[in-house]
């Protein structure tokens, strides 16, 4: 027992967790999203013998997957090996991911029936979830702080309707428009799911909480406002503070004040926004993560440095700034240069 309370003290005081809080530290903390992923070879040889749900499934291989990234990145997170659609599978919606499309969706939402018949998620039914961050607590080193995550309601939402991927969104917003009372019980019934399952993360053993927006930038302010905001608020306040919440939408650059009302310690950014301006407008009252365009990484060591040193510059040595792309780290990207990264942040940022 003693231990345990040792243990989550030198969690609790990492530079990670001191930023997720707005407090200083000696340098400025650095994850990757995507940072376990088809980029770099150890994770394609265990994809090698099973499948991507099958690996989600399998708490040691999750546990694995996502120590090994950060052991061979020296990042100062890490982020249990998941993923956002997992939730849509106890709902009975069908959940399957393909080599050529990415993710597809058996049984999507398109009329007011198809919301009734979504079954209520029982967390039992994600367990291996839970299993997968206990394990990976343990394995980690005591300094690693562990993010658990969920997708937010809208993009959840998103992928029940529109079946898969989509490009513009339209039949979900065609939906959201025409039916707005069945839209409010969609987000309502991902909502409901959705609090157990971050509240069981946390109590597995993850510190920090981020909620993945990832497509709410197809959305103006106002609609946000009508048809989101109200929910994540919720989803954010069922949490209670139980742990910090990064709350990240991907081109969201005008919905950053609608996204810093519905909740979050942190507000992630991409790099389309200018990290000085949009921390300004947020007028300092959270913390910020972000924001270098991952396909920098494709590039070369002196791009890479002076990018992020400028990007480190915008922060200017503020409290509350994590470092991180804007978005995930992209298959073709080498891994000695996100290792360059790391080191790049760490050096450059040493108060
Ligand atoms: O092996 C493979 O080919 C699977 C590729 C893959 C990986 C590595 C998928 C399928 N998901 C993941 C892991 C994953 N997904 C993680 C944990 C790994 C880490 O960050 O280190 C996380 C946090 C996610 C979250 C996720 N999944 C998001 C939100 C983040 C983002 O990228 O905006 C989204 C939108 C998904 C859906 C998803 N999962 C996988 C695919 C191909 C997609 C579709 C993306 C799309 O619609 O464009």
């Amino acid at each position: 027992m003693t231990t345990r309370i040792v243990d989550q003290t030198d969690l609790l005081n990492t530079p990670f967790m001191r930023a997720c809080r707005g407090e200083d530290s000696h340098s400025t903390p650095i994850w990757l999203m995507r940072q376990a992923g088809r980029y770099m070879a150890e994770y394609r040889n265990v994809r090698e013998k099973v499948g991507f749900l099958e690996l989600c499934k399998t708490p040691d291989l999750a546990c694995e997957v996502t120590v090994t990234a950060v052991e061979k990145l020296g990042v100062d997170a890490a982020i249990i090996f998941a993923d956002i659609l997992l939730i849509l599978e106890p709902m009975g919606a069908g959940l399957q991911f393909t080599a050529k499309d990415g993710p597809l969706i058996n049984k999507p939402v398109r009329v007011a029936e198809d919301v009734t018949a979504l079954k209520k998620v029982d967390p039992e039914s994600l367990s291996f979830v839970f299993e997968a961050i206990k394990k990976t607590r343990q394995a980690l080193r005591k300094d690693i702080p562990l993010i658990g995550f969920c997708g937010a309601p809208f993009t959840l939402a998103s992928y029940l309707i529109e079946g898969g991927s989509s490009k513009h969104f339209a039949k979900t917003k065609k939906f959201m428009y025409d039916s707005p009372k069945t839209w409010h019980a969609l987000l309502d019934h991902i909502v409901e799911a959705s609090i157990p399952y971050l509240l069981g993360q946390v109590e597995a053993g993850a510190q920090v909480i981020q909620i993945f927006d990832s497509w709410v930038g197809c959305l103006g302010p106002d609609d946000y406002d009508a048809y989101v905001k109200e929910h994540v608020a919720k989803l954010i306040r069922a949490l209670g503070g139980i742990a910090p919440v990064i709350h990240f939408g991907l081109a969201s650059n005008s919905l950053l004040l609608q996204m810093q009302a519905a909740g979050g310690d942190v507000i992630g950014l991409d790099w389309r926004v200018d990290l000085a301006e949009s921390w300004s407008k947020l007028e300092y009252r959270c913390g910020v993560q972000g924001n270098l365009d991952p396909t920098v990484l494709l590039s070369n060591r002196s791009e890479i440095e002076k990018q992020a040193r400028k990007i480190l510059a915008k922060a200017a040595n503020r409290q509350g700034h994590i470092f991180n792309l804007g978005h995930g780290v992209l298959p073709e990207t080498p891994v000695d240069n996100v290792r360059f990264l790391v080191d790049c942040v760490k050096r450059l940022s040493v108060r």
